[in-house]
């Protein structure tokens, strides 16, 4: 290693002491030399750049132990002039959020608190169904990497499976003209940490990677991975592509399909039978009198 670094062995030596003092586990063994034993469930800078290189796509990374909400930090910067596509990951937030003022709770280690930054520029029709194209890419790309086959899609922003949900997505744009000027994905992904570090109440409605699959998984892979998938479908997006597979793709992954739901926004609550989502992304909800209402926006739960 001394010699492909041109380097001292002790130069070596004091760089993984600085290494082992960022939390990564390197054995060392006497004439063979060092191994990265465990990557760390806090995030480390050169060690996502090196997921991502290996992922083979790559964006600007701001990597943060504490802030407010990444969705916040990602708006700032692109308020400031900040060119997208770029990532703002952090260790936990003070101030995560959901939608419509919800929270959302963010531990510090071992979950992923990600937003993606875009400035589109583009019609908002080319995005109207982003959100739930993304949903179909991270459980798609979740479901081959863990192994884990119920994780899926549950309108609009939800990524659940039958013992909870595991993560959350949030997109957030502004909009001039009927153009996206500045767009802001945000997600949410119980990995490694323990429920037992959330609220009971809390706990009882959520699941993360390693619960459902006992073993703990790679926070820097796993967020290496998410970008990308970001990223192509963002490109897939504004190809026209997504909108032409939206519909076929959903039904497959729709936790969902033929369930008998209840439909709440505002004061108004709708029950019926959920038939996946129309091109637009609207949920489509059949009535006891046959019909079929398609749903804009709203918030969904099963009925018992
Ligand atoms: C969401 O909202 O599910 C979108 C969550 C997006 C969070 C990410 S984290 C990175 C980025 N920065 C942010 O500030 N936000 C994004 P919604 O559909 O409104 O669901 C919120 C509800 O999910 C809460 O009211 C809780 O019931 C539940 N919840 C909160 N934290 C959770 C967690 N860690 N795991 C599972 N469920 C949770």
């Amino acid at each position: 290693m001394a010699q492909k670094l041109k380097m001292s062995r002790v130069g070596v030596w004091s760089r993984i002491n600085k290494l082992r003092r960022q939390g990564l586990s390197i054995d060392a063994s006497q004439n063979r030399g060092y191994r990265l034993a465990a990557e760390p469930d806090l995030l480390n800078q050169p060690l996502l750049e090196a997921w991502m290189r290996e992922s083979g796509k790559t964006c600007k990374v701001f990597v943060h132990d504490e802030v407010d909400s990444t969705n916040s930090f990602a708006e700032r910067l692109l308020a400031n002039g900040e060119k997208g596509p770029f990532a703002v990951l952090a260790n936990s937030q003070k101030e995560g959020r959901g939608r419509l003022g919800r929270s959302w709770h963010s531990p510090r280690g071992g979950n992923l608190y990600l937003s993606v930054g875009f400035k589109p520029n583009v019609d908002i029709l080319k995005l109207r169904s982003f959100t739930l194209w993304q949903g179909i890419q991270i459980a798609t790309l979740l479901r081959s990497l863990t192994g884990i086959e119920g994780i899926s899609v549950k309108w609009p922003n939800d990524l659940v499976h039958d013992k909870g949900k595991v993560g959350g997505m949030l997109t957030e744009a502004s909009i001039d003209c009927e153009r996206v000027r500045s767009l802001v994905f945000g997600i949410g992904l119980n990995v490694n940490c323990p429920l037992k570090r959330f609220p009971s109440s809390l706990a009882k409605i959520s699941t993360s990677l390693e619960d459902l699959k006992g073993e703990s998984f790679r926070i820097h892979e796993i967020a290496a991975k998410v970008i990308k998938a970001t990223l192509a479908g963002y490109a897939a997006c504004l190809k026209g592509e997504a909108e032409k597979n939206l519909v076929g793709k959903w039904k497959e992954l729709d936790a969902l399909a033929d369930r008998r739901v209840v439909v709440s926004g505002g004061k108004k609550k709708i029950v019926g039978t959920a038939r996946g989502i129309d091109s637009s992304g609207a949920l489509q909800l059949k009535l006891r009198n046959g019909r079929t209402k398609s749903i804009q926006a709203g918030e969904v739960t099963l009925k018992e």
